[in-house]
């Protein structure tokens, strides 16, 4: 019995130590200390002893369960001890890694421009109109002096979407100045910017949509002055006080008299070379094509129920992307709908 009790405790104390967690340990204390465990059943046995080697036997009997016990305490802090170890190293945060890096958003460049542009005459006291994308002819074309068989009503130039070239993807804003015109008595002095649509080859300098801002300003006594004071101002503000604009005759059906206007090449300072080499900026001319104007037709004005003997007005329209190009100094407009963020993120 002696020998079954050291047999028992060596036995257990082998199995506690080979125990890697509390679940096994328990299942060793269970089969040793356990109601039906080996010592349990051991114990069981004493009554068959003699009255003499009962109480050695227990003695040595509760010996045995007390070393049992206390080394299984002290496994079970072990165990316990790791268990937290191993848990604190698989949830270690190392407080000196960089953190992730947030992409903060911002407005695409053209965006930009266009709010600079907006703020600008909205500081002059204009309003901001909008209007469909979808147009008549009437309104695209007709409206604005533009007659049947102008060049620009051409299948090849103009996005149709009837048999009869009625209704189209408009070509300017100005067909929201004539609605703007018909509905309303001067004074007048609106902005429309917007989405406009001509049959153009993607190249450098062309896209079959780009974005207009046109400008209208229609009251009692306005002139030429106003037109170019609006337009330097435009200029100025978004370029620089130290822009120099030029104002140059051309042609538009809806406007009469008619001019471009044009800023001096920043890069070259108007010269049209750098260096003897001609300057990629303006190439060559010293000069950079900003936008079209004029004084509003007095037919336009009249189809729309304002009297020219009594109202004179001014309008402008402004290529929304060449601006921001020269604004911005990039030279091609493709870059600007691609939407690359390596492109877009430089501005
Ligand atoms: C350009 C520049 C221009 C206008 C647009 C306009 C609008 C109305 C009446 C008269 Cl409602 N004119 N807009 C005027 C001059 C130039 O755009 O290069 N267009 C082809």
């Amino acid at each position: 019995m002696k020998e079954q009790l050291q047999e028992i405790k060596s036995r257990a104390l082998a199995n506690m130590q080979a125990a890697q967690d509390l679940a096994a340990l328990d299942t060793v204390r269970v089969s040793v200390l356990g109601k039906k465990g080996e010592l349990t059943a051991v114990l069981k046995l004493m009554g068959k002893l003699s009255a003499e080697e009962r109480p050695i036997m227990g003695q040595m009997a509760n010996a045995v369960r007390a070393e049992l016990e206390a080394r299984l305490e002290e496994r079970k802090a072990e165990l316990e001890a790791a268990a937290l170890e191993a848990k604190l190293a698989a949830e270690a945060v190392d407080v000196t890694i960089p953190g992730a890096e947030i992409t903060m958003g911002y407005q695409h460049p053209m965006n930009k421009v266009l709010q600079e542009v907006k703020e600008i005459f909205i500081g002059m006291g204009y309003t901001i109109v909008d209007g469909p994308e979808v147009e008549e002819a009437a309104y695209n074309f007709t409206r604005l002096n533009i007659e049947e068989g102008h060049p620009s009503r051409d299948r090849s130039d103009t996005f149709y979407f009837d048999d009869e070239d009625q209704v189209l993807l408009r070509t300017q804003t100005s067909p929201m100045q004539i609605r703007v015109m018909e509905q309303q008595q001067p004074p007048i002095r609106i902005l429309a910017p917007g989405r406009v649509f001509r049959k153009d080859e993607a190249d450098a300098t062309h896209s079959p949509m780009f974005h207009q801002i046109e400008g209208l300003v229609v009251d009692e006594g306005i002139t030429m002055g106003d037109l170019k004071g609006a337009l330097e101002t435009l200029i100025k503000r978004l370029y620089g006080e130290d822009a120099v604009v030029r104002f140059r005759p051309h042609h538009f059906p809806f406007t009469e008299p008619s001019c471009e206007v044009d800023m001096q090449c920043f890069k070259c300072k108007g010269k049209g070379e750098i260096d003897g080499q001609i300057c990629s900026t303006c190439h060559g001319e010293g000069w950079i094509e900003l936008l079209g104007a004029g004084m509003v037709h007095p037919k336009v004005l009249e189809g729309c129920g304002i009297d020219p003997e009594k109202y004179s007005g001014f309008a402008f329209g402004i290529g929304l992307e060449r601006m921001a190009m020269g604004r911005l100094r990039f030279n091609d407009l493709r870059l600007i709908f691609e939407n690359d963020i390596r492109f877009l993120s430089q501005f």
